[in-house]
């Protein structure tokens, strides 16, 4: 057969790994297109909105729904006393504590769930949720997680014996019944002793502030229950539609076959929709009373004042050095702020999440980490938000650390990361706390940074500066944020991570039509990063048809393999991976097909990006195109019909992206305005499958970082209300405070996977908010600054600089 383009021609054709491939995606989302939960409309469809509780802390004495049942078109209120009988009024959570589904007998924080109206539509269910009265007695509130584990008022009442006894916890011991667990790692007296003796020590404590992932589109859900034939739907913003499909089941009793979960469009995840909320188990619970579907949609307020928020960990820190700079040892401990119910989405045996990656990028032999989590009367949640379980907190308190030790050694910060970096050398590395890294180049990537940005001469700028402040030439600071981060993404392996109990692999299964398109299916589902692009990328080179023509589906469970869903980047390191594999058995079987066609043996043949030719004999081949055709209308002897594969992929460990950032920022003293003059991020992600999503994802994560670090957060004052409860008051970047950022990277694939990619999307969040953070303080470090908490709003700046006697 004639070969009428180039080899070259035909890798391009295939938009495979390494493109630019523009987002399939992009099409209907810019074109209001997409079809989100909002979007569903059904015959009859109900609407489903809560009272919530106005105190953070109160017993409940009394719920009248009489008044709320006489407005038209409200047709049910549920309460937990409706729920108890069917043993629904409280649920479980990812963090093998339990929360109230509707309060029983108590709120625990603003704005928890108290009643569910059912009505005709949203305007008769608020009117309903006006009329609801309930009497309230207001308890003592506790804000503060160290007055929590000193305070007589217990928050949980079910979780302490009736002789006053604390039962152990679902993570062991605890220690007072506002306690929820203490989590180790590491080992403590030899840590303690290394730095009892260490020449050098630096010691800080820190707050990394409560936040919220805060998407564009809150969280919904549709409850449809079929009562003919049996069968629950339930459309949703979920992040792991098969492990809510499990949960619903659990929980329910309904056969799982008989639900099906669909995540349709979503409208951003960060973290924000991995848990199961009480939303979508009263949607369910009014679906089967009415028979009828139920739709629940949160507001704004909603949102950011009841759903999975956000960090809140108090950290405390000694690193140890000897004079030249080598660290010696780390200590950490965290007192864990997770509100009135321990809701954290992160794997069964890690209550703390990732937290023990604190180390950082830095080769320190020693180090141990405490976490004690504590119930305070704040919203319950935990999530990643932009970071694999907790990791955005270990490398913040690293990278801070880090610069708190230079101010003791009286040290370049850039140099004193560099001497301490793990080395190209040295991985596999396995950390102090347990995790074998599994490839990173450190040196060459902080080399290319800091070579960048010139930083030898931003620095020398930054001196002239100061010498200028002094002597009243300007009022402006100037400040050089630095942070290196390891990341570590992509839970599994199954034998440490679950979630549940339902171990962490996932999936894909591929369909090749007989014309040579195909369909695969995935475990995951896209929040937006654009996976119905890259994953027809991935196919699309190890299976030599063009990623045009492949649909990649994702998010129903009655179509797609079982996975446990996208957060904490595990879509490429894991669903990635099983795509990968799973074209490598269509492509053994097309090899075998191949061979037949050109009567040659199996061996004989190999593959060339679009086709298999005859080894030595490249005229001779057979494209994928007519191989897909081959399968399904010749009868080849040993070889079924049909070219379908499907792989589930337990990696056999997780995968450490990193990165080098430099932020320069300049502050106005007087004002507390900063004002980023450039942002520059080198990221290594391993082998690259679409180098304008990955720039899109690192946009996206600094602008997220930009926001905590600088402004977002989810205050609450001493009674327990959220000071930040709508877009008014929690920060949101637009493009008014975004700079330009400029992105590089390095190569370093992941050894394991098998085409070496680890994951993208969190990283930028990952490195951003420390670096962020160091500019500030950077800027006054001159002045005797060490340390100040984030967020780094104007006031905080200011009152910084007047703190400093700036302003003198
Ligand atoms: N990539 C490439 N290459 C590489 C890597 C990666 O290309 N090497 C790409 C992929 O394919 C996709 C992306 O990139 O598409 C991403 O990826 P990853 O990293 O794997 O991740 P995923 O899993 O997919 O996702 C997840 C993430 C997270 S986690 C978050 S937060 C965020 C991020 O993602 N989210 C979001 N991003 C994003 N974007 C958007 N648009 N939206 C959203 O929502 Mo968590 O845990 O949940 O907190």
């Amino acid at each position: 057969m004639k070969d009428e383009i180039t080899r070259e021609e035909r890798v391009d054709n295939l938009k495979g790994m390494g493109c630019s491939r523009k987002r399939v995606e992009d099409a209907r989302f810019t074109q209001g297109k997409g079809n989100y939960v909002d979007d569903i409309k059904l015959d009859g469809m109900l609407f489903g909105d809560f009272v919530r509780s106005p105190y953070a802390h109160a017993r409940i004495k009394n719920i009248d729904t009489a008044a709320a049942l006489e407005v038209p078109g409200v047709l049910a209120v549920l309460t937990a006393a409706d729920l108890e009988p069917l043993g629904l009024h409280w649920m479980p959570t990812l963090a093998g504590d339990k929360q109230m589904v509707l309060a029983d007998g108590k709120a625990l924080f603003q704005g928890q769930e108290v009643a569910f109206v059912v009505a005709e539509d949203r305007y008769a269910a608020a009117d309903g949720i006006e009329l609801v009265e309930v009497e309230y007695e207001e308890l003592p509130v506790i804000v503060d997680p160290f007055e929590a584990l000193k305070s007589d008022v217990v928050l949980r009442e079910d979780l302490v014996g009736e002789d006053g006894a604390i039962p152990d916890g679902a993570h062991g011991p605890r220690k007072h019944p506002n306690h929820i667990f203490t989590w180790e790692a590491g080992d403590k007296d030899p840590t303690e002793e290394v730095i009892a003796n260490a020449e050098v020590v630096a010691e800080e404590s820190m707050y990394y502030h409560r936040t919220h992932p805060c998407p564009l589109e809150t969280c919904g859900c549709v409850a449809s229950m079929d009562k003919v034939n049996g069968k629950l739907t339930l459309w949703g913003t979920f992040q792991a539609p098969h492990a809510i499909r499990t949960v619903v089941s659990l929980i329910s009793g309904i056969e799982e076959h008989n639900i099906r979960v669909i995540s349709p469009d979503i409208g951003g995840g960060f973290g924000n929709k991995v848990g199961a909320y009480p939303g979508y188990v009263c949607s369910v619970v009014a679906s089967i009373v009415t028979g009828k579907p139920v739709k629940w949609i949160e507001d704004r307020m909603d949102n950011l004042m009841t759903t999975a928020f956000a960090r809140d960990y108090h950290m405390t820190g000694k690193i140890s050095a000897t004079k030249d700079g080598k660290i010696t040892g780390l200590h950490c401990h965290v007192t864990a702020d997770h509100g009135g119910f321990d809701a954290c989405a992160d794997p069964t045996k890690f209550p703390a999440g990732f937290m023990n990656i604190c180390t950082g990028s830095y080769d320190i032999p020693t180090a141990y980490l405490e976490v004690d989590g504590v119930y305070t009367n704040k919203a319950p949640g935990g999530v990643s938000y932009r970071c694999s379980f907790r990791v955005t907190e270990a490398v913040y308190f690293i990278e801070r650390m880090i610069e708190v030790l230079a101010i003791e050694l009286n040290m370049d910060a850039a140099e004193l990361r560099r001497i301490n970096f793990i080395k190209k050398e040295q991985f596999p590395y396995t950390a102090a706390l347990g995790w074998e890294y599994d490839s990173g180049d450190y040196h060459t990537a902080w080399d290319k940074a800091l070579k960048t940005v010139d930083y030898d001469g931003l620095r020398a700028e930054q001196a002239q500066r100061v010498e200028d402040f002094k002597a009243g030439k300007t009022r402006k600071l100037m400040g050089i944020g630095l942070s290196f981060f390891t990341e570590i993404v992509g839970a599994g392996p199954v034998k440490n991570c679950d979630i549940l109990g339902l171990g962490m692999f996932d999936s894909c299964e591929i369909r090749i039509h007989p014309t040579g398109s195909a369909i695969a299916r995935l475990g995951t589902i896209s929040q937006g990063q654009g996976h119905a692009t890259t994953f027809a990328q991935i196919l699309a080179s190890e299976i030599g048809l063009p990623a045009d023509s492949i649909t990649i589906e994702e998010g129903d469970t009655d179509t797609a393999p079982y996975g446990l869903g996208t957060y904490g980047s595990r879509s490429t390191p894991v669903a990635g991976a099983a795509t990968a594999m799973a074209g490598r058995k269509i492509r053994a079987k097309a090899q075998m097909i191949a061979a037949y066609l050109l009567e040659v043996h199996d061996n004989d043949v190999e593959f060339d990006v679009d086709r298999f030719v005859v080894k030595g004999a490249p005229e001779k081949f057979k494209t994928m195109k007519e191989i897909a055709f081959a399968a399904y209308n010749q009868a080849i002897p040993g070889i079924e019909p049909g070219l379908e594969a499907v792989s589930y992929y337990d990696p056999p460990n997780m995968t450490y992206p990193f990165g080098a950032y430099v932020c320069v920022m300049d502050i106005d003293v007087d004002t507390g305005v900063p004002e980023i003059r450039r942002f520059y991020a080198l990221d290594d992600c391993g082998t690259r499958i679409n180098p304008m999503i990955i720039e899109g994802q690192v946009h996206g994560g600094l602008t997220e970082a930009l926001a905590v670090a600088l402004g977002q957060e989810i205050a609450y004052d001493d009674m327990g209300n959220v000071k930040t409860g709508t877009l008014m008051d929690f920060f949101l970047p637009t493009a008014w405070e975004v700079p330009n950022y400029e992105t590089d990277f390095t190569v370093t694939p992941s050894p394991h996977h098998p085409i070496g990619a680890k994951g993208v999307g969190e990283s930028p969040h990952v490195g951003g908010v420390p670096c962020f953070s160091n500019a500030v303080q950077d800027a006054f470090r001159p002045f005797g600054n060490r340390h100040t908490n984030m967020p780094h709003d104007h006031w905080r700046i200011w009152r910084t600089a007047n703190e400093l006697g700036l302003h003198d």
